[in-house]
């Protein structure tokens, strides 16, 4: 299977996040790379595909933001790295804001997710390697692996959060609409809910969104990922959310995978996107699935069986020691 990975990738190196209330080192570490390209061998540089596939997913606003964000921290006297602290809560009027603290909170949802002066340029090879890994899927791969770092699926269209700025999934999704692939589908098996892959897609009756998470009642991203939420106006019942409990091990697990799958078959998806968490693994430091290396194997296969051109892009997994492991486990399904 043919592996993509930029060095750029790595620029995005935030110290700390705020965790808890409290500071900790940052999780979203650029040694996760490292860790993945040690344990499958290596990776090719993506081909650079532009800003254009990124500007078709995310706003123009938000992009400048992201490129400005942290030369405004600087400029306001600060140091270290950009954290919001206030944030306009649903139903405030559009402001024209200039304030470094009142952009962040603009376009954040959360504190846990510092901007550097590197964010831009880590997040832009992110999506580059999406790109590359969907283009090799369309040009005939059966499969194909994006190492994305920083991740994509908490941010939206004009968001950040949750370690994520440029949604890699969704850039890649779009871009194969845009490549003539009539309906695609994106399934999200990270711990955690992609509140941004379901934002950018919640009205999109061409881009079926399933995701299998913690329940979002006790785990980040919290206001999204219940299992009634299923999509608007076009895209009404091309979202699906199958919420898990704390604990989950690999059967309930498969089968709620399973049952994603059936509704990706169902709905004729011609090209699938899986943005892979290997924080549902059981020793995860900030998760709470027990999922086991060897289940991941079995995971891939199922997902395999589907027999569709399947571009894998990477999401969480903090447990560093481990991660390489998971990867190339679940990688050797397929
Ligand atoms: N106490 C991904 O896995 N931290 N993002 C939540 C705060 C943010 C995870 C815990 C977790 C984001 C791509
Ligand atoms: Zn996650």
């Amino acid at each position: 299977m043919r592996r993509f990975f930029s060095p750029a990738q790595v620029r995005h190196a935030p110290a700390q996040e705020l965790h808890n209330g409290a500071f900790t080192d940052y999780a979203e570490k650029p040694s996760r790379a490292q860790a993945i390209l040690d344990a499958i061998g290596g990776a090719e540089e993506p081909h650079d595909h532009g800003v254009q596939p990124i500007e078709a997913v995310h706003d123009p606003d938000y992009l400048a933001f992201l490129r400005d964000a942290a030369h405004l921290w600087k400029e306001a006297g600060r140091v270290g790295e950009a954290i919001p602290y206030a944030f306009p809560i649903v139903g405030r009027r559009p402001l024209a804001l200039s304030r470094i603290d009142a952009l962040l909170g603009r376009y954040a949802f959360d504190a846990t997710t510092p901007l550097t002066t590197q964010t831009w340029a880590a997040g832009y090879a992110s999506a580059q390697s999406a790109l590359a890994a969907t283009h090799a899927v369309m040009a005939g791969d059966r499969a194909a692996f994006a190492l994305c770092r920083p991740p994509g699926h908490h941010a939206g269209r004009d968001y950040c959060g949750g370690y994520c700025h440029i949604n890699v999934a969704a850039v890649a999704a779009q871009a194969a609409r845009e490549a003539g692939i009539a309906k695609v589908a994106v399934l999200d098996i990270d711990y955690h809910h992609g509140n941004g892959t379901q934002d950018i897609f919640w009205e999109r009756g061409d881009v079926f969104y399933a995701s299998i998470h913690a329940d979002p009642a006790t785990d980040y991203p919290f206001y999204w990922g219940h299992a009634d939420e299923v999509g608007e106006g076009a895209g009404e019942g091309t979202t699906l959310n199958l919420p898990l409990p704390q604990g989950t091990c690999l059967d309930a697990f498969r089968a709620a995978q399973g049952a994603a799958l059936e509704a990706i078959a169902h709905f004729g998806a011609e090209l699938l996107l899986v943005s892979f968490g290997a924080d549902t693994w059981e020793g995860d430091p900030i998760s709470s699935f027990r999922l086991r290396t060897d289940d991941y194997p079995l995971l891939a296969r199922d997902i395999a069986s589907a027999g569709l051109p399947t571009a894998i892009v990477m999401e969480g997994g903090y447990a560093i020691d481990a991660l390489g492991h998971n990867v190339a486990a679940f990688l050797s399904g397929f």
